[in-house]
């Protein structure tokens, strides 16, 4: 647009509307405590500077992540540097002393006045956290990757925040469809902004086996060599996996990785015949049928594999759990489960890590693995696989698959997605307590939640944010807020006032009929 400008030419590039403001009650997931100061309104101006708690090379970390946000969208050089002493300088502050005592480990205190921001927490977690609630208290075209007129208010007045569950988790199944560490580094970003912190990367499967063990090197170059469908796969080398468990760890996102046994094996079985009870390798699989292979329970040969495999993949998980699956073992007889998951489950632990499993690990012939997670995701309201788990000091992370399920069809019309668990629409995936879903499991053995994300029909980039969102959103407000603040008809108009900031971030979400997009 060309614009007479006294004796000169304006060039205006861009019809520019201001950027508006967000509300203190958009929060999501919805805050333990919000105060707003009414009519008091920080505003981030060129100048301003990020100042990090001094002698604290994580607080700076996370310092740097935030300036690096939020450089793309205002352009402002926003400096990092080590907070002085004394009262909070004008800008922005991330310090680790002063917090209130409720806020534990990873929650936080954010402060907006007029002339400063300060988040304060006692871990740099609790601090990233913050900064989550940060990001979306300013206006939604912050999150542009290119630079915007502002103004980039903040409104005023106190969070006091923390976490009613450790364990807020997303699932990504790269074994049907194998998805690239660029796409896995894009979705790691988008849950940390709902304060998810672990993604459980489902690593093999029938259909492809996605993570190279030197010991065994065919099962990533035969066994991930195909897909669902019958396209190329692919698999992560070591260096790209520990390269994407870098960048989770740098948004306090921590990797689980699965590896599902004994079913869900055939891209194992392929690649090795001596793995197969009659020798014989059976061809790839590229259809979506479950429940068909099964590692020879009764062979040596297996244990050493398993042992080898589960060695490797600790050796580069930071994290504390190795997911050993444990579902559809439809070819294997109880018995046999059994016997193969009580000489699996040591391996983990000798591996020095914590057993995670699917709930079929809870059967009693099963023992106990010190520290166990067992991850529900039937249909029902009691099972009794979980309380058997339970009852001998197992904890759940919760993952009802007719509510946190992203791969369920939101309705008939839905274009991706199966329908076994039946249609999941957003207020159905919010409409649930995951300290009282299941009977006989108190709050107290529930670790938190997880949103799976299986990919028979999920190919692209595309397909993975349509049925993410806004659905992980709903459980990750599942995990993180007080029950007190549940609420469908204020959660819906939360949800509603993230469209523009996904937008923004071009992520095409599914526009629920069930929320006031605005
Ligand atoms: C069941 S849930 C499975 C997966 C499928 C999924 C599809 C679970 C532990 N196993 O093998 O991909 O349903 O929704």
């Amino acid at each position: 647009v060309l614009l007479a400008a006294g004796a000169g030419l304006v060039l205006v590039t861009e019809a520019s509307p201001a950027a508006a403001a967000s509300s203190m009650n958009d929060l999501l997931p919805a805050p333990v405590s919000v105060t707003p100061t009414p009519g008091t309104v920080y505003t981030l101006r060129p100048g301003a500077g990020v100042f990090t708690e001094a002698g604290s090379a994580a607080a700076a970390n996370v310092g740097a992540y935030l300036a690096a946000i939020l450089r793309r969208s205002t352009g402002y050089a926003l400096p990092v540097a080590p907070a002085p002493a004394g009262a909070p300088a004008s800008g922005i502050s991330l310090l680790l002393a002063g917090a209130d005592s409720s806020v534990g480990t990873q929650g936080y205190q954010l402060d907006v006045t007029a002339g400063t921001v300060v988040i304060r927490a006692r871990t740099a977690n609790g601090l990233f956290n913050g900064v989550q609630t940060l990001r979306q208290l300013l206006p939604a075209e912050i999150e542009s990757a290119t630079v915007r007129p502002g103004p980039w208010t903040v409104p005023g007045g106190r969070v006091v925040d923390h976490p009613r569950f450790a364990y807020r988790g997303a699932m990504l199944d790269v074994a049907r469809h194998f998805h690239p560490p660029a796409t896995v580094k894009r979705y790691i970003d988008r849950i940390a902004l709902y304060k998810v912190n672990h993604l459980h990367l489902h690593l093999s499967d029938d259909q492809g086996w996605r993570i190279v063990i030197d010991g065994w090197p065919r099962l990533a170059t035969y066994g991930g060599s195909t897909q669902v469908g019958g396209g190329a796969g692919g698999y992560y080398t070591k260096a790209q996996y520990q390269d994407i468990v870098a960048y989770a760890a740098q948004r306090y996102v921590t990797i689980v990785p699965e590896i599902d046994m004994p079913g869900h094996t055939n891209a194992a079985l392929a690649s090795y015949a001596e793995l197969n009870c009659d020798g014989v390798a059976p061809p790839l699989y590229t259809g979506t049928d479950v429940g068909f292979s099964s590692l020879c329970t009764t062979k040596e040969n297996t244990y050493s594999f398993v042992g080898g495999v589960l060695s490797e993949l600790a050796a580069m998980t930071p994290g504390p759990y190795l997911h050993i699956g444990g579902d559809e073992a439809a070819a294997t007889s109880p018995t046999q489960y059994a016997a193969f998951t009580n000489r699996v489950q040591p391996l983990v632990t000798g591996a020095g890590k914590t057993v995670m499993g699917w709930h079929q690990l809870g059967a009693s012939a099963v023992q106990h693995s010190p520290g166990r997670v067992v991850q529900y995701w039937g249909l029902t309201t009691s099972d009794s696989l979980v309380t058997s788990a339970v009852s001998r000091g197992a904890r759940v992370v919760m993952s009802p698959a007719d509510r946190a399920y992203l791969d369920m069809k939101y309705n008939a019309q839905t274009p991706l997605g199966l329908d076994w668990a039946g249609h999941i629409e957003v207020r159905k995936a919010y409409g649930w307590d995951p300290g009282s879903y299941l009977s006989g499991v108190p709050a107290s053995a529930v670790l938190g939640v997880e949103a799976p994300l299986w990919s028979e029909t999920i190919v692209t980039e595309d397909h993975i944010e349509y049925m993410a969102f806004p659905r992980l959103p709903a459980i990750a407000e599942l995990g993180w807020s007080p029950w007190a603040t549940h609420d469908w008809n204020a959660f819906r108009l939360r949800l509603g006032a993230q469209g523009p900031r996904w937008t923004v971030m071009g992520i095409g979400f599914y526009r629920s009929p069930q929320v006031p997009w605005s």
